[in-house]
This record gives structure tokens, C-alpha cells and sequence, in this order.
């Protein structure tokens, strides 16, 4: 009997042993991301960009991950293909349905999905374009590039392969079971930001979070958190992002799934904005081995100290828990710190930070990052 490219596409995901696949639907690929919903651990994701860094994690953890996307979300996630996976060496294969090449009907789709393979080239991310039913075997070369040299690789997936196709599933098979809101809650928080004078810098906040820390994974975001993290208390299990800002709760959600050991992300609060998204995904696919610290100076600390929204806007605790975090906290100093790190809920923890401005002085982190990866790859192994 002929077997679909849906079910064939199904079956080399798992002959190339992919063990979770992170998804945001195109129409086009619509019959197969029902069957990646139904055969794989699913990612469902609100943002690209969020996916590559859940996958970082993930693959730093040691697992087998894909990506199903739309070619816009590759337009997405630039930034977070060159200064993240292809600067640590990491791999990824990416299955793209690609759209505004073949039979298109929707205008605004021909500009970007045209450019395509100049925009993966100029990137020199590698690419192979599936057109019909016996381009199929070109995903698992595809898939095994990716994992053999340590790369992103772009599979183009053209509308014209599922032409054919006699798959079809039923809305029921479609949509994901509604979870019931698990958790209702009315809170309380305190969500005025009090400046009374006598507030840390991000230096003293993590000065003191690394106090407390004994083998905890933790992740330092990028610009001078992470060289203060660096010159404050330099270890192995510190992974050091110098780039793909925004990233950094993502990749944490990502270690905290793929393994057990405790995760500490040193996010900021430019960072969180700039991807408020990471706030859904760790509500969503965030573990109790998880913490975040949203280190919240009120600004851009890294490029000059610009004042951000969170100073009168935004409260980082209140976002989250809006977000359905339920182990939230504000905290200011070292024994409001302890008291949080006592409370271990189900589900991750968050810890608002607030702070003053300023950067320390303090130079750069004199590690590639190959040499981030691999270093921290032999402690995990420990
Ligand atoms: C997409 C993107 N835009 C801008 C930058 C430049 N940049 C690097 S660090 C940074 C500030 C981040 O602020 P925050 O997350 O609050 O951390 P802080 O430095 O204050 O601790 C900015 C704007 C960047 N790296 N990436």
C-alpha cells in the first residue's frame, strides 16, 4: 500500500531517532504537524525565536530535537541562528514549509519565501529542498549533516510534496486536548517598585545568588551579566551566552527538560521584554528544577544604562504570574533571596530582582564559544 509523505516524513523523523520536535503551524504542513503532535513529544511554540533557544537547551542536555516551522519564522530567528547555534557549534535540523514559491496565493508570502536560499546562503546555513514524494530521502541526509557537523540545517518542505496526498485528519486530531486551568488562582502581589535607596547592583545580586549556588547549572545572559558572572565566580557549569539576546530563559527551559540537575537563568529584565514570549514557554514547558532570575535594573545595563519600561511600567512578577507562574518572588537582598530559594513548588520558579543601574568594571569573558560548550558539556557528563 503507498504510504503518504505525512507518514513516510513521520517515519524518518524517527529512523533519524528526533525525540521531540518544537512546532509553529503554516497551513501548508497542517496534516503533518497533527502527525508530529500525535508521534513525538511536542514544543508548541508562541515564538520562533523562543524554539531555537528551547533547542539549545535541549541539545546541550543531550537530546535529539527538530524544528517544524514557516520560512517567516527563520526571518524570525536570524540573530538566534548566527550568534547562537552557529557560533557554539550546535545542531538543529530545521523542517521549513516553505512558502511563496510553489502555487502561491497569498502575495505577501512571495517576498520573503523568494528570498529564501540567498537569505540561508548569505547565513551559510546548509539547505536541501524536498520538492516531491522521492526527495524524501534527502531528510535523512539532511537530518544526519546537521547532527554529524554540529550545524543548522534548513529542510525546505514544498507545498508541491503534499499534492498528492490522500492524509487528511479530522479536526479532532488537529487540535491538542484543552487542558483544564490546572491551577486557577487570585493573587496578591505587590507590584509598585519602590526605590528606597539602598537597592544592589546586578554585581551585588549576583554576587549573592552565586553564593547560594552549589551545582546548579547556571546560565549567564548576554552583555556584562555574564562577565560579571565570569570574573564573580567563574565554574564550569556556567554557560555563558554572548549573544541571542532573550534567549536565555528559552535554553533554560530547554536544559530543565532534557535533565534533571537543577537550572539558574540570570535573565534581565531589557532581555525579558525584548521576548516576553519566554515567560509563555516557561509557564508552559518550565520544570520545578528551573529558576529564573529576572535581574531588573530598570535598563538596557549593558549598552549604557538606558532606562527601561519596567521603571514605569511593567512589573516583571506581575507578567509572570499573569502568565501562570505560580512560584513568584520580589526580592531586594540576601535574606529576601534565602527566603525565596527555600520555597521548591511544582512548576518553575521565579525571582523578580530589583536593582540599581550600574555595570562593574570587569572584562570580557575570555572563552570562545566552542569552548563554553565543550567545557560545559564535560561537567554535565560528571
Ligand atoms: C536583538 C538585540 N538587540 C540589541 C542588542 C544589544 N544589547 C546587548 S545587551 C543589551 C541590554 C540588555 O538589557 P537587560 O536585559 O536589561 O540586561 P542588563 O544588561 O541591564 O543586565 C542590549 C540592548 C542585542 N544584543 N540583541
Amino acid at each position: 500500500m503507498k504510504v503518504d509523505p505525512e507518514h513516510r516524513l513521520v517515519q524518518i523523523l524517527k529512523e533519524q531517532k528526533i525525540d521531540c520536535v518544537a512546532t509553529l503551524p503554516c497551513d501548508k504542513a497542517q496534516a503533518f504537524l497533527a502527525l508530529v503532535t500525535q508521534n513525538f513529544s511536542e514544543i508548541p511554540l508562541t515564538r520562533e525565536a523562543d524554539g531555537f533557544g528551547i533547542c539549545a537547551g535541549l541539545v546541550l542536555a543531550g537530546r535529539r530535537p527538530a524544528m517544524l516551522i514557516q520560512n517567516t519564522g527563520l526571518g524570525n530567528a536570524v540573530t538566534d541562528i548566527a550568534s547562537l547555534f552557529q557560533v557554539y557549534q550546535l545542531p538543529l535540523p530545521v523542517l521549513v514549509s516553505w512558502r511563496g514559491v510553489y502555487k502561491e496565493t497569498i502575495e505577501v508570502q512571495k517576498n520573503l519565501g523568494q528570498k529564501i536560499p540567498a537569505l540561508l546562503q548569505a547565513l551559510g546555513v546548509p539547505h536541501t529542498v524536498v520538492e516531491r514524494e522521492e526527495d524524501l530521502p534527502l531528510v535523512s541526509s539532511a537530518i544526519e549533516d546537521a547532527y554529524r557537523h554540529q550545524t543548522v540545517h534548513a529542510i525546505l518542505l514544498s507545498p508541491r510534496l503534499w499534492e498528492g496526498s490522500s492524509f487528511s485528519p479530522t479536526p479532532n486530531e488537529i487540535r491538542r486536548k484543552h487542558r483544564e486551568n490546572e491551577h486557577p488562582q487570585t493573587v496578591a502581589v505587590k507590584s509598585r517598585r519602590e526605590v528606597t535607596g539602598d537597592e544592589l547592583t546586578r554585581y551585588g545580586a549576583i554576587k549573592l545568588i552565586m553564593g547560594a549556588a552549589d551545582q546548579q547549572i547556571v546560565i549567564g545572559h548576554t552583555g556584562i551579566p555574564s562577565k560579571e558572572l565570569f570574573a564573580i565566580r567563574d565554574r564550569p557549569l556556567n554557560f555563558y551566552m554572548l549573544g541571542s539576546l532573550g534567549l536565555a530563559t528559552p535554553i533554560g527551559i530547554g536544559l530543565s527538560m532534557g535533565q534533571e540537575r537543577e537550572v539558574w537563568v540570570l535573565d534581565g529584565d531589557g532581555a525579558l521584554l525584548l521576548n516576553p514570549n519566554a515567560l509563555f514557554s516557561l509557564r508552559m514547558f518550565g520544570r520545578s528544577n528551573l529558576t529564573v532570575f529576572a535581574i531588573d535594573n530598570a535598563s538596557w545595563g549593558s549598552t549604557g544604562n538606558q532606562v527601561t519600561p519596567t521603571l514605569d511600567y511593567f512589573d516583571l512578577e506581575l507578567l509572570a504570574r499573569s502568565c501562570g507562574i505560580r512560584n513568584t518572588h520580589k526580592v531586594r537582598n540576601a535574606a529576601e533571596l534565602q527566603e525565596a530559594l527555600q520555597v521548591r513548588g511544582d512548576g518553575p520558579r521565579f525571582i523578580h530582582f530589583i536593582t540599581a543601574p550600574g555595570n562593574a568594571n570587569v572584562p570580557n569573558v575570555p572563552l570562545s564559544p566552542p569552548e563554553i560548550k565543550e567545557r560545559f558539556l564535560a561537567a554535565l557528563r560528571d
